[in-house]
């Protein structure tokens, strides 16, 4: 049997089909392409084009609690400042070699702002978007521009804004960050600058909505004061009470019997860039997810890999063969071509709609943008 997944295979005899019959002038052979720096393909085939994506990623959960303690310790003991840049501790897929990426192409971290703290200006051609589980009190500064951050905000940032953070409350606040950085790792075409070290006054304001929202965040309405600037949506906020309208009015809908639910006791909605229509991110899809209680999700897998983390509510998911009971602040990963499925399970301590809402991102643009995406739906073994 041939199992040439892992790692190059050392030159040599290959016990797979199609391979040679070993003899002194194939080791000859095969001794003159390793001092030529030559690989032939016979050697290599099955790990290089596989049949279907066999991902270098495993499925995996991080909880909440746990991740939050650390942090919090973090708070006490790590200062936040220009070269280190941000107190953010990322999860690291076990089987990515301790590298700090959720999966092969995503970054999901925790970040942590003590009180009255400030993470400095700076700026990166990396993709950014920061989700908040709980807790208020940091205002992000996008391009001088002061974005709130509350429960349930989603506050895309397309690469190369300056940006910065600031903990204006008496607590300390705790999200996640999302960005492309193991992808942008690949492309070796990074760049990073560092921006002032403090950020203006005028700056340092608290405002209920950010400018970006008062610009873009009316629905339908396009703002005829010229193109959106930036690569990403110019919307800085979305904010929680419209995402959660959105879910709320496809459920009802469904139940009044007219269409809306992606199936049976399912909403979603995708975060989209009002100038485009397209994802918020060029690199990173997110999307919001409401499941009642008592409905499940149709297994179906896809290219490209989703981390997902759960806003509220409590249920079992399953990640090809691993499956969990999950609630509120919990992180895992979908790597490529593992199948995903959910069931709501109400619990008593749930609160807001009882249902189980999960929040998704994905490097689905990435895909999609180069014609490798592909997904199933049926016949996938529950
Ligand atoms: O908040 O600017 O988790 O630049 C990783 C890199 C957060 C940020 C991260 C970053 C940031
Ligand atoms: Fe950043």
């Amino acid at each position: 049997m041939s199992e040439l997944a892992d790692g190059p295979v050392r030159l040599g005899m290959v016990d797979a089909p199609g391979q040679p019959t070993p003899s002194d002038a194939l080791a000859e052979l095969y001794r003159g392409f390793e001092r030529e720096l030559l690989v032939p393909l016979w050697t290599e085939i099955g790990d290089l084009m596989p049949a279907r994506p066999r991902s270098k990623a495993v499925p995996h959960l991080w909880r909440w609690d746990a991740l939050l303690k650390l942090a919090d310790q973090a708070g006490h003991l790590v200062p936040v400042g220009r070269g280190g840049e941000r107190r953010a501790i990322a999860l690291a897929n076990p089987s990515l070699g301790g590298r700090p990426f959720a999966t092969p192409t995503l970054w999901a971290a925790i970040q942590y702002l003590m009180p009255g703290e400030d993470a400095p200006e700076h700026r990166h051609t990396q993709h950014a978007f920061r989700f908040v589980v709980e807790g208020s009190g940091v205002w992000t500064v996008v391009g001088r521009d002061p974005v709130p951050m509350n429960r349930g905000d989603f506050l895309p940032q397309a690469g190369w804004n300056w940006h910065a953070h600031h903990n204006a409350a008496d607590h300390p606040m705790a999200w996640i960050d999302g960005l492309d950085i193991p992808f942008q790792y690949q492309t070796e075409a990074q760049f990073f600058e560092p921006g002032r070290d403090t950020i203006g006054e005028d700056e340092r304001g608290t405002p209920a909505r950010s400018r970006s929202e008062r610009l873009w965040g009316h629905p339908g309405l396009r703002p005829l004061s010229g193109p959106a600037a930036r690569s990403g949506s110019p919307l800085l906020r979305y904010a929680w009470d419209d995402t959660d309208r959105a879910l709320a009015d496809q459920l009802a809908l469904a139940e009044e019997g007219f269409p809306g639910v992606v199936e049976p006791g399912h909403a979603a909605v995708r975060y989209s860039n009002p100038a485009t229509a397209g994802d918020v991110l060029p690199t990173i899809r997110a999307e919001m997810h409401r499941i009642r209680p008592g409905s499940e999700t149709a297994p179906r897998r896809q290219t490209g890999s989703a981390v997902y983390q759960v806003f509220d509510g409590s249920g079992r998911v399953t990640v090809g063969d691993r499956s969990w009971s999950v609630g509120r602040g919990d992180l895992f990963v979908v790597p490529s071509w593992v199948a995903f499925s959910a069931v709501s399970q109400a619990s008593a301590s749930d609160s807001d709609s009882g249902a189980l809402d999960l929040f998704t991102f994905s490097d689905a643009p990435v895909f999609e943008a180069l014609g490798l995406d592909r997904t199933q739906t049926e016949g996938i073994e529950a």
